[in-house]
């Protein structure tokens, strides 16, 4: 059973047929367009991402670990040989990564991001898989007592052999799994054997056999798996494999996280965590708490003495603290890994601190906490980790009764409101940002500098927080570390993407609180993680989507034992761990909730995710009626640009109503282009053909995202967060992204760099009147002045006004109210229109404009839209103006990845504007530019 939630508007809509066009361009290979990409991705052979791609991390070599990444081989588990021969001979192999792309490597299957090859290539997920590594160990490592295999992530379920003998079977991608082998290992040839079985098949004889099924999200439509039980939420492996509204299903398996062989002599330093005691202008108090395990010799010889030495390295590389403590010999024996190891606290003082601040709050002060472990004057062990220091936590207060309410008993009666936002440094910070999703279908493919080119574009659209959702995977160290830099704040979700799971198995619930534990250690030091969130939509989906009803009325005492191991599982297990390993970083059961209140999704009280736009088929204006504490998601969807949808199908097959557009269409099986035209249609117009489409589609979706933003921004303090869905694509195709699969921006990441900006206007045009408000993330307020227009498109200015105003520190002030009829004054609404801006002295800080009809209303005239280049070497300098008003003036590059000041705006008439172009990639000439370079707006 899936959830019906977002369904609304009906699939009768008809949907245009658009006349083919011409082939223009052959479908270009997932390969060649990332090569054609933005000159700092560094040229890459096929879709797949050579494992050198990724040494753009800046992490330390630890010296006691060596990773085993070379040598690699693969093949289809003999069993599965029939129909398959040409896959039973072992074949090079990437580790870290995936099957699929392992396959696509050799050639052996087609790229499952173009055209229609889902259907063909589910049987990947049905069979099982064999890697093996042959090795030497190093002269070095041989002697050492202690050796130990850590895989970080096997995903999934997987048998692994060293030298014949069984050494573990794996049952969580999500856990790092450490065995002891200092006696299993030879100096030559040693033969590692890891056997991946099918993730579905593993798992579907348990389920077919429960009298009740849970509910999953989304069922496959390939016949891989039953409709009626579906598997992916008994499996910790990420969700989005199975298939979700905006990416395919690839039930993938691999070694998809790094492979060490970690040896030693004396020591190694295991954990290390630093609390927080105290921390104000003076002083920070911190207490270092390290997990040190100890090789059995060590223990034997009591005559040299370990001393642990620590030193703390402030931002600008100058040592501020140091301390020497000798190590206990209290050692215990660690249960997880049965090593034996020694508990100790040191306490850390920093004089006159600098905290790390969110992005536009202050400084990313980030310290440096080195730690070696010393025998005598030989450091036996070592371990960095950079230091943030701030403090968190979520505003919870309850409302206070209203005041001007006449009837008190009625006051009384009603529950408060209850507050949620965070506070960092004692700042209530007013959350900006949108949710993100796994950057690819087969994440290891993506190189650091893919996912910084994310990050940077979430920094440069004025964001300051991203909330990684629950239906893919907890990211890499390198991602959290450029959080960190940047930043950018992290609201982490647990990895339960929606569909219920056996939260009342015990083995289910060790499997997911061994998983926390790790999870949250190997993060927590990370000052960006402001968040850890149980789970996504599956309070909602049992409360409000027939989930928990249905349950009830077929089972009532399955109900009951599935609700209440889901209040164990997200109300206590997952809070003791953040308690326990979370260093005061706050937890919340799931979202949206209000941390397990009756209501899972109240706008009064807790986070938000508001669907009732584009889900329920609702207007946009509706954003404007919606005013939750925190929206923590809320979206439309567009298609990406032109040379995206190139990679995935050729130019006959762009047609709204082709299947294979409608294959990368993936809300209600391709029928979310009809929900796109219906939003299309009610504001903008008919598209004239695929790329007027693809246009319309993004204008739609800035221009409501936008609207939804502004109006979370105007309602602070009550709102305090607005984070849109979604940021990013994890393949190429429609979605509720702002940034495509290949990192370009799409109209909505122009428009919301504006929306978000620190300082800015807001005007709410809604029933008859104009509201205009000043929000600003400041920390003082400012003096400022606000002049506002009525213009007709000719530019004839009707009327004009000018406001001082004094802006409000963190906060939103409603400036004026205007009658909009006052304002028209008669005159025609379709060709009338209202320019707001705000200045302070020197400077233009803000500009909005306001219509008073649909643009499919407004009498646009035929614009002459005149360019002047400049030509500066590096860029070049478009200057663009028309005596007329242009609506929605989008500069298409397309293919040539040249980065622009700023796209998609209106070209207020006699107005100057000035973009900033991107010198283009090697190759393409500044007169090459010139000639491909397309406007598009709205008046054509
Ligand atoms: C949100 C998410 C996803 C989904 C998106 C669009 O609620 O949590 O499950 O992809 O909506 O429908």
């Amino acid at each position: 059973m899936t959830s019906c939630r977002r369904i609304g508007l009906s699939s009768s809509h008809t949907l245009i047929k658009l006349t083919l066009l011409v082939l223009l361009v052959p479908i270009m290979s997932i390969a060649s367009i990332f090569q054609a990409q933005a000159h700092a991705e560094p040229a890459r052979s096929k879709a797949i991402t050579q494992s050198s791609m990724k040494s753009q991390s800046t992490k330390q070599v630890d010296p006691q670990e060596q990773q085993l990444h070379t040598g690699w081989q693969f093949r289809i588990a003999p069993e599965f040989v029939q129909g398959h021969t040409d896959l039973q001979n072992w074949r090079t192999a990437q580790v870290p990564g995936h099957i699929h792309t392992d396959l696509l490597q050799h050639n052996l299957i087609q790229d499952p991001y173009v055209g229609m090859a889902e259907a063909d290539l589910q049987w990947i997920g049905k069979v099982d898989w064999e890697y093996q590594l042959r090795f030497d160990l190093d002269a070095s490592r041989q002697k050492h007592a202690k050796k130990f295999l850590q895989f970080d992530g096997i995903d999934t379920f997987a048998e692994v052999r060293l030298n014949g003998e069984k050494l573990m079977a794996t049952d969580n991608a999500f856990r790092s799994y450490q065995v002891d082998v200092s006696h299993k290992l030879k100096a030559r040839d040693n033969l590692l054997e890891v056997r991946l079985a099918s993730p579905i098949d593993t798992m579907l004889p348990r389920i077919l056999a429960m009298p009740h099924k849970l509910a999953g999200n989304y069922p496959s439509p390939y016949g891989d798996e039953p409709k009626d039980a579906m598997t992916a939420n008994f499996v910790r492996k990420p969700g989005y494999h199975y298939g979700w509204d905006w990416g395919p299903r690839y039930v993938t398996a691999g070694i998809w996280r790094p492979v060490k062989l970690i040896t030693y002599d004396v020591a190694r330093i295991e954990h290390l965590a630093i609390k927080q005691k105290n921390l104000n202008q003076t002083l920070a108090e911190l207490e270092a708490e390290f997990e040190i395990a100890l090789a059995p010799t060590t223990l034997a010889s009591r005559d040299q003495a370990l001393t642990l030495e620590v030193q703390v390295i402030d931002p600008d590389g100058r040592t501020v603290f140091t301390q020497a403590q000798a190590l206990s010999k209290d050692v215990s024996i660690n249960p997880s890994s049965n090593n034996l190891h020694s508990k100790l606290k040191m306490p850390l003082q920093i004089q006159k601190p600098r905290r790390w601040y969110p992005r536009g709050y202050g400084q990313q002060a980030l310290y440096k906490v080195k730690s070696v472990v010393k025998q005598g004057t030989v450091t036996v062990a070592e371990k960095s980790q950079s230091l943030g220091l701030r403090t968190v936590e979520l505003d919870r207060r309850l409302d206070e009764p209203a005041k001007a309410d006449a009837d008190l008993s009625q006051t009384l009666m009603k529950k408060p409101g209850q507050a949620f936002g965070f506070v960092i440094n004692s700042v209530p910070v007013f959350a900006k940002g949108a949710n993100l999703i796994p950057f690819d279908m087969f994440p290891n493919r993506i190189s650091v500098d893919q996912q910084r080119k994310i990050l940077q574009a979430a920094r440069d659209a004025n964001m300051n927080m991203l909330r990684i959702w629950g239906g893919g995977y907890y990211e890499n160290d390198d991602f959290y570390r450029m959080a960190d830099e940047m930043g950018i704040m992290i609201w982490q979700d647990f990895m339960f993407g929606g569909g219920v799971v056996p939260g009342y198995d015990d083995a289910f619930r060790q499997n997911v609180m061994e998983e926390a534990r790790q999870q949250v250690q190997r993060l927590n030091q990370h000052p960006s993680i402001v968040l850890w969130c149980g789970n996504n939509e599956e309070e909602t989906a049992w409360k409000d989507w027939g989930i928990g009803k249905e349950m009830q009325k077929a089972n009532p005492d399955f109900a009951h034992k599935v609700w209440r191991g889901y209040q164990q599982l997200f109300g206590k297990d997952l809070r003791q761990v953040v308690q326990e390993h979370g260093l005061g970083v706050p937890y919340w059961s799931s979202s949206p909730s209000n941390d397990l209140d009756d209501k899972a999704n109240d706008s009064e009280r807790g986070d938000k995710h508001y669907w009732e736009v584009w889900g329920g088929s609702k207007p946009v204006e509706e954003y404007l009626r919606e005013t939750p504490r925190f929206m923590s998601e809320f979206g439309l969807q567009a298609w990406p640009q032109r040379s995206t949808v190139d990679v995935f199908a050729s130019r006959e097959q762009q047609a709204i109503d082709h299947p294979v557009i409608r294959q990368h269409q993936k809300f209600m099986a391709g029928e979310g282009n009809a929900r796109l035209l219906h939003y299309i249609r009610a504001n903008y117009r008919e598209p004239r053909d695929f790329d007027d489409f693809l246009y319309l589609s993004q204008v739609m979706q800035a221009e409501g995202i936008t609207l939804a933003i502004k109006h979370h921004r105007a309602s602070m303090p009550r709102t305090m967060g607005s984070m849109y869905w979604q940021l990013n694509d994890a393949w190429p195709g429609a979605s509720w992204s702002s940034i495509d699969y290949f990192g370009n921006w799409k109209a909505l990441h122009y428009q919301a760099r504006k929306a978000f900006a620190p300082t800015t206007l807001v005007a709410e045009n809604l029933d008859g009147k104009t509201t205009v408000f000043v929000v600003s993330d400041e920390a003082s307020s400012r003096a400022l002045q606000l002049r506002w227009r009525v213009m007709d498109f000719d530019g004839k200015v009707l009327g004009e006004e000018y406001h001082p105003v004094q802006s409000f520190a963190l906060g939103s002030m409603k400036v004026v109210e205007l009658d909009n009829r006052k304002l028209l004054d008669k005159r025609d609404p379709r060709q009338t229109f209202l320019v707001l801006e705000l200045s302070d002295a020197k400077t233009l800080i803000a500009s909005e404009v306001v219509y008073f009809e649909a643009a499919k209303n407004l009498k646009l005239t035929n614009a002459d839209v005149k360019m002047r280049w400049r030509f500066k070497g590096e860029y070049a300098e478009l200057q663009l103006s028309s005596a007329t008003l242009v609506r929605m003036l989008s500069i298409e590059t397309d293919a040539l990845k040249l980065r622009l000041s700023d796209n998609y705006f209106d070209l207020l008439p006699q107005q100057n504007k000035v973009i900033r172009i991107s010198k283009p990639p090697a190759g393409v000439s500044w007169e090459q530019v010139r000639k491909q370079l397309k406007l598009r707006y709205m008046n054509q």
